[in-house]
């Protein structure tokens, strides 16, 4: 079915799965976070946001591809129907997020995108998961793709600004944006950094 095509309520029905592994992936977070502010009075969690992927920007992906925007070719050739961010303060506390989803037995890691220890050209840092998440219907259950974004605070500050810039000039980003926006890239990599020796030192004196 094309996408232009479908109503509101047909759009929900279709995503019905991936809400549900939506919900699934962020109540698992929610735990583990809660049980770290538990047992060490810390929370490597500073947020986490979830979203369906909307119509208008699934046709616009699916385009892109050069691909017809139906439905079945999005559920063919996307993978981020469902995408979960989730907002640490900390590099290392990215890493012990990807570690206990992964560990989790009822998931399964179907592709990692290591975009920390490998920034993109233009800058961009983010570790990319993509899971899949078992939904228990009734009588089923059907193993739904939930892609897992995890940042910093300050690669998240810079990612939202990158793609506000990407967005209002569309393909034709000025050269001197893009420059500074590697400069800031580059800045917000070393701040982590920084941020991170600080906390550390911090935690020595409290000790
Ligand atoms: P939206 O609106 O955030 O959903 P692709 O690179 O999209 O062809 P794939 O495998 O989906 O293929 O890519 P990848 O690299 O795993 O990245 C997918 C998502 O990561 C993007 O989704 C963005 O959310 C984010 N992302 C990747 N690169 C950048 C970047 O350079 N800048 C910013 N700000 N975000 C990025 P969508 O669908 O592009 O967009």
């Amino acid at each position: 079915m094309l996408l232009e095509n479908m109503t509101n309520h047909e759009y929900r029905n279709a995503m019905f799965l991936y809400s549900c592994a939506l919900k699934s992936i962020i109540t698992k977070l929610e735990t583990i976070n809660e049980e770290f502010a538990l047992t060490t009075k810390k929370n490597p969690i500073e947020s986490i946001k979830g979203r369906l992927k909307s119509v208008h920007s699934i046709a616009a992906k699916l385009k892109r591809r050069g691909y017809e925007p139906t439905f079945e070719n999005a559920l063919a050739f996307l993978d981020d129907l469902a995408g979960a961010r989730v907002i640490c303060s900390f590099v290392p506390d990215i890493y012990k997020i990807a570690e206990i989803i992964t560990a989790h037995s009822d998931i399964t890691v179907l592709r990692v995108k290591d975009y920390i220890k490998n920034a993109k050209p233009n800058g961009y840092r983010s570790y990319h998961m993509l899971l899949e998440i078992p939904v228990c219907l009734s009588t089923e259950i059907k193993p739904t793709k939930v892609e897992l974004q995890i940042r910093t605070i300050a690669m998240d500050f810079w990612a939202t600004l990158e793609h506000k810039i990407r967005y209002k000039f569309e393909k034709s980003v000025p050269d001197s944006l893009n420059n500074d926006l590697l400069e800031c890239a580059n800045i917000v990599a070393a701040l982590d950094t920084k941020m991170y020796d600080l906390n550390k030192q911090i935690e020595t004196y409290t000790q």
